[in-house]
């Protein structure tokens, strides 16, 4: 199984909800390794580059609104298919479908307001890494 490492945020809202500690919680229960963490506002620039892929939908205002709204907690997490399950964890986009068990499914209730968000491949991963922590090394 190979290392990998992946970008996770706790959305301003897991923020204001007081869920670091919940969601951490659940990070290191898996026994993944978080190797980097920061709590901070993220400007326009870097949300409108890193939800860029969305930039047309019709819900990218509300999208970047909220993710600069307050502040969030970002960190890179590092284990065997850490991508893949860390979105396992995190559970459904839309928290309505979301299973029970993830994180979105025990604890979000709204599409935009969703808690978490994962890289969904190694190219993402590596990209947003680069954009929120400035270049680091493999595992
Ligand atoms: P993120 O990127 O935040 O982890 O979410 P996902 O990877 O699970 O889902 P996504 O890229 O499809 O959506 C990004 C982000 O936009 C919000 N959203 C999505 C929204 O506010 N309205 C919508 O209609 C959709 C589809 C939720 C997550």
């Amino acid at each position: 199984m190979a290392t990998e490492r992946t970008f996770v945020m706790l959305k301003p809202d897991a923020v204001e909800r007081r869920l670091i500690g919940e969601l951490i919680r659940r990070i290191e229960q898996k026994n993944l390794n978080i190797v980097a963490l920061k709590m901070m506002r993220i400007e326009r620039k870097l949300a409108e580059t890193h939800y860029g892929e969305h930039r047309e939908k019709p819900f990218f205002r509300e999208l970047v609104d909220f993710v600069t709204g307050g502040p969030a907690v970002a960190m890179i997490v590092e284990g065997p298919n850490a991508i893949s399950v860390m979105r396992a964890m995190m559970g459904a986009t839309n928290p309505f479908n979301a299973a029970p068990g993830t994180v979105r499914g025990d604890l979000g209730l709204d599409l935009t307001e969703n808690l978490i968000h994962g890289s969904d491949s190694p190219e993402s991963a590596k990209r947003e890494i680069t954009l929120f922590f400035g270049e680091s090394p493999s595992p």
